[in-house]
């Protein structure tokens, strides 16, 4: 090989791997256990008209590559799965007791604990980086992720409801950003490791892991951020001192769209559609998935919301839900306007409230 041809290949290299995500990197991994740029994961619930009952662990999936659902072939209580696959570099990570990387796990619901702070957030989550990149997950499952200790699994009592899960890969430059919205939230952290080397980049994570005092908290921040591979997000961070509904107060004036909104409504003294502001927020009460089975929204303990006009392209996917009672808490969501994720949100929609059939 000449000194010209081997200068073509490392400059090759060299661009491609700005390009494209490399196996060895750590970022979300689809079902095949390929990196993805994103996934998102839609777990069924276990009841649904139309189909006998299922085991509740069955799921949808769509990635940067698949644009569109697909019926996993996988439960989401397997390693196999796309949350089992991109988890198991968190669990390896801790086996592995390395300096360079750092995880956070937090969840208000966590496994094996009785501690519960309504100060902080309602928000269950996930990051593992190393000075490359790395990937957040965020998702509505109470218990989940196990402790690294035990290694991946699903809990049971995650089942009987439909549940959801985001993961994005991100460029390590992003992740000080991150760091400053999970200040706002607050998070239960139940296990982490931030080693000194990351200290300059995430001070408020460092200092939430090790359970010591942060900086003050803002009210809410907005946030940009770009993936691994350059799609653009939106992210709403609110702290408890932001007192109000999140999608009518924030998030639709800011993206100045009306909003369909799907989350967890349990505690008899829901918040109806509300019409007041100048962007509307409506409820959706009934799913339809592309295999035409319907769930009740009663039944989805997910939280996500889209735009009502389909120009807007607007899919918002998070913490909190419509329910009198989040006003005080904190917890956030993450937007995009990728039109796969909009189309594939917007056809689940069967029936929703406006504002004057209460
Ligand atoms: C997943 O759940 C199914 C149904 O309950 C069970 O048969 C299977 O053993 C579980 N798999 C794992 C890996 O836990
Ligand atoms: C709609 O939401 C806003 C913001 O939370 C609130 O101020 C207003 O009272 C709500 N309207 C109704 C009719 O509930
Ligand atoms: C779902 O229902 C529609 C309208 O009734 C029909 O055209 C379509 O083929 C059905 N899809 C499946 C997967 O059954
Ligand atoms: C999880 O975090 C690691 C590293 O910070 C600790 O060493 C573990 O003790 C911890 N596990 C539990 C169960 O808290």
């Amino acid at each position: 090989m000449t000194a010209g041809s081997l200068w073509g290949c490392f400059f090759l290299l060299s661009f491609s791997s700005t390009r494209s995500l490399w196996a060895a990197d750590v970022s979300c991994r689809s079902e095949d256990g390929d990196p993805v740029d994103w996934f998102l994961l839609y777990k069924l619930p276990k009841y649904m008209r139309k189909l006998s009952p299922g085991t509740g662990l069955e799921y949808m999936y769509m990635d940067s590559l698949t644009q569109s659902w697909q019926l996993s072939k996988f439960l989401v209580n397997m390693t196999q799965s796309a949350l089992g696959q991109t988890l198991n570099q968190l669990y390896e990570a801790y086996q592995s007791k390395k300096d360079s990387t750092a995880y956070v796990i937090y969840n208000d619901d966590a496994p094996h604990s009785k501690h519960y702070s309504w100060k902080q957030g309602h928000t269950k989550g996930f990051l593992l980086l190393d000075k490359s990149q790395g990937f957040w997950g965020i998702h509505s499952i109470p218990l989940f992720p196990p402790f690294p200790e035990k290694g991946y699994g699903y809990p049971p009592t995650g089942k009987l409801n439909g549940q959801m899960a985001i993961c994005i890969t991100f460029r390590y430059n992003q992740f000080a950003e991150i760091d400053k919205q999970l200040l706002c939230y607050n998070p239960n952290i139940y296990n982490c490791s931030i080693p000194d080397i990351f200290q300059p980049d995430l001070p408020n994570l460092q200092k939430l892991c090790l359970g010591s005092a942060v900086s003050p908290v803002p009210r809410r921040h907005l946030s940009k951020l770009q993936s691994a591979q350059g799609e653009n997000f939106l992210h709403f961070a609110k702290s408890h001192f932001f007192v109000d509904d999140i999608y009518v107060a924030w998030m639709a004036q800011q993206l100045q769209t009306d909003l369909l909104a799907e989350s967890w409504q349990h505690d008899g003294q829901e918040l109806p559609s509300n019409c007041s502001l100048q962007y509307h927020v409506y409820n959706i009460n009934l799913i339809k998935t592309p295999w035409n089975s319907t769930f009740r929204s009663y039944y989805d303990h997910s939280k996500w919301c889209v735009s009502w006009r389909y120009e807007d392209q607007w899919t918002c996917i998070g913490d909190l839900n419509r329910a009198p009672k989040q006003a005080w808490r904190s917890g956030g969501f993450i937007c995009t306007q990728n039109q796969y994720i909009y189309k594939a949100f917007k056809h689940l929609i069967f029936h929703y409230h406006s504002c004057n059939d209460s």
